[in-house]
């Protein structure tokens, strides 16, 4: 089972400013946090950012057919891509938004979500423990809808 997570704009910033906002943990840690969450889950993991709208788009049109799953935090470009909403839409995998802040305690406009409407769900306000709640959230779902096909299949013989 392989999945995508992908990061968008200024999320390489993170551990060095704001940590009251974002914590402590910076991108790389949540990377080989991730990894080892995925190895005891038996998952491989791909970890992709971009700041760039147009290579986040790209990147996750080209998980179709070559992952199962996305975790994904689209930054700020949660409150403003209708680009990236529809190619969530497009590629037909389970996607988990996650923020590492609440941001339905933050500011107004980042309290509404482009993304969140195509994606399965998402988690907000854990800090870096969140992609490994997001993890954990798409190994449930793909290894339950793997169970229930291989099932179907049985009851078909
Ligand atoms: O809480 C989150 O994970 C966010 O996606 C982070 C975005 C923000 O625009 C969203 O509303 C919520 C900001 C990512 C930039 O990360 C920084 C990290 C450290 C210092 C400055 C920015």
């Amino acid at each position: 089972m392989k999945i995508l997570v992908i990061n968008g704009p200024n999320l390489t910033l993170l551990g060095r400013r704001e940590p009251t906002v974002y914590g402590r943990a910076t991108l790389a840690d949540i990377e080989a946090m991730l990894r080892l969450e995925a190895s005891r889950l038996g998952m491989e993991i791909e970890f992709y950012q971009s700041d760039i709208e147009g290579e986040l788009v790209r990147r996750i049109g080209e998980a179709a057919g070559a992952a199962d799953g996305i975790v994904l935090n689209p930054a700020a470009y949660t409150h403003t891509s209708i680009a990236l909403r529809d190619a969530i839409a497009a590629v037909g995998l389970p996607c988990v938004e996650v923020h590492l802040s609440n941001t339905a305690a933050r500011e107004p406009f980042r309290r509404r979500s482009l993304t969140a409407p195509v994606c399965v769900g998402v988690i907000a306000g854990f800090g870096a423990d969140g992609y490994r709640l997001a993890l954990l959230a798409l190994a449930q779902r793909l290894g339950a809808n793997a169970k229930e096909k291989s099932a179907r299949k049985g009851a078909k013989r």
